[in-house]
């Protein structure tokens, strides 16, 4: 956050390595992400495979994981690596989530050491991309229904059924697999030039745009047992990697926020409307005051969940709580921000309708705000509403 905007001193609560990490990730944004997303994001594609190989270079593949090539930096410090790049585009942050907190922690926290020893060096270093595959045509936020099934053949496992919506797909090396066994719900871990395996591009997508996303067609593809991930068993298992993207998500929607807020007060001071600077109203300022409240309250929610992690005690319910609250409030002061900018508020050389849009995509992956709100209710209440 720059200094005019860190109203509560954030900063005082960050430690060097953190800040440190954020400095890297602020860069990186800012030389290398910011000036290209205007086009990224206006074609729909961008160089996944490139970006993958630089973002490992910088240690922030997989970076809150340890060994194998991973950084092993602490919660804050991750969450502040998605805030800042987020800052540049959700798409962005959805490759480093993806990448990191889903398909490389599916494999680190559930997988064998010979699964381990394959890909989580290469997914640190951005060699190899993975994607990870839970959500179905008609089960998204109930995985529980899954129809993608794996069956043993002799010594074999083969998989059918299909993925949907799932970021990073058409240019993975690697999938990680839900799908449904006789002994319930289990992980597998596909080569995607595995035959019978493939992921067409998702188009025509409003928000998001600068992000690969896919469906998944698995048909009839053969693995050898050893692609089970042996320490996962029913859907407790990508439940958990959810936890740990939820959780940078967090952080990162309120860079998004934070990206529009800089780019409003700046806007607001320049733009003249009946003879006096748009920030010298008391309307302007109220909303400007309002949005910049909620940004600090969210980081401040963001940097505490992550000093719970740290010490191990991060409930669910706790990641429902940032994920529904900040995500809520970001898309809420990229719309404020939306009218302070009026007309150029829709127009691709501000970034504003780009994090608005994004954030409807954010809002709804990794869990919608109904289903933390579910999450939530649950644990106030002790009942159970999804069903
Ligand atoms: P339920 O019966 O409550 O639980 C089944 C088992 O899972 C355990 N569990 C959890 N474990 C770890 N973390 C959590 N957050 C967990 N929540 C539940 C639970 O203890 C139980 O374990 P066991 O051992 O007793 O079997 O499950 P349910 O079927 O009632 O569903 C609960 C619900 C609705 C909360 C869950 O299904 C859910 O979260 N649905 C939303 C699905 C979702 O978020 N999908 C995201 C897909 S990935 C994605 O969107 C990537 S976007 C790209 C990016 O990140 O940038
Ligand atoms: P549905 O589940 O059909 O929900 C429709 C509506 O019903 C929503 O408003 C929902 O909140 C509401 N609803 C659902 N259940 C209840 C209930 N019990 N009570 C009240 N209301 C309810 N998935 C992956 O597995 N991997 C990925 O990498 C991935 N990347 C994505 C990238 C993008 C850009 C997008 C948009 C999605 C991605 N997803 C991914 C899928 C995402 O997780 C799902 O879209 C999400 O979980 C919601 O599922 P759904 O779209 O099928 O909505």
């Amino acid at each position: 956050m720059t200094v005019s905007l860190d109203l509560v001193d954030v900063d005082s609560l960050l430690t060097a390595e953190e800040v440190d990490v954020r400095a890297t990730a602020r860069r990186f944004a800012d030389e290398r992400l910011r000036p290209a997303l205007p086009e990224w994001f206006e074609t729909a594609s961008i160089p996944a495979r490139e970006l993958a190989k630089e973002l490992g270079a910088l240690g922030f593949l997989g970076m809150h994981l340890t060994g194998y090539g991973c950084a092993g930096v602490g919660p804050v410090a991750y969450g502040l690596a998605c805030l800042e790049i987020e800052a540049a585009d959700s798409g962005m942050r959805s490759l480093v989530s993806v990448q990191g907190s889903l398909a490389m922690y599916a494999i680190w926290k559930y997988g064998s050491e010979e699964q381990k020893n394959e890909w989580l060096p290469r997914m640190s270093a951005g060699e190899a991309i993975g994607c990870f595959g839970l959500t179905e045509p008609d089960f998204g936020s109930n995985p529980a229904g899954m129809r993608t099934n794996a069956r043993r053949d002799g010594d074999d496992w083969v998989l059918n059924g299909s993925k949907m919506w799932i970021t990073n797909g058409s240019v993975a090396d690697v999938a990680v697999v839900w799908a449904r066994t006789d002994d319930g719900v289990r992980g597998f871990v596909v080569p995607t030039a595995t035959s019978g395996f493939s992921a067409p591009e998702i188009k025509q997508k409003m928000s998001l745009r600068a992000s690969v996303t896919s469906e998944l067609v698995l048909d009839d593809v053969r693995l050898p047992a050893s692609a089970m991930l042996p320490e996962a068993r029913g859907l407790s298992g990508p439940l958990g990697c959810l936890n740990e993207a939820r959780f940078g998500i967090i952080f990162g929607a309120m860079g998004a926020a934070r990206d529009c807020l800089e780019t409003t007060i700046a806007y607001a001071g320049e733009r003249i409307v009946f003879d006096k600077p748009l920030a010298a109203y008391q309307l302007t300022q109220a909303k400007l005051a309002d949005m910049a409240v909620e940004l600090n309250k969210g980081i401040l929610l963001a940097v505490h969940l992550g000093r719970l992690k740290e010490k191990g005690t991060l409930r669910p319910e706790q990641v429902s709580v940032g994920k529904l609250n900040n995500v809520r409030e970001a898309i809420a002061i990229a719309r404020e921000c939306r009218t302070i900018l009026a007309a150029n508020g829709i127009s691709g050389d501000y970034p504003i309708m780009r994090h608005a849009n994004n954030l409807e995509s954010v809002l709804t992956y990794e869990g919608t705000s109904e289903v933390h709100q579910l999450v939530i209710g649950q644990a106030l209440t002790g009942h159970s509403a999804f069903r």
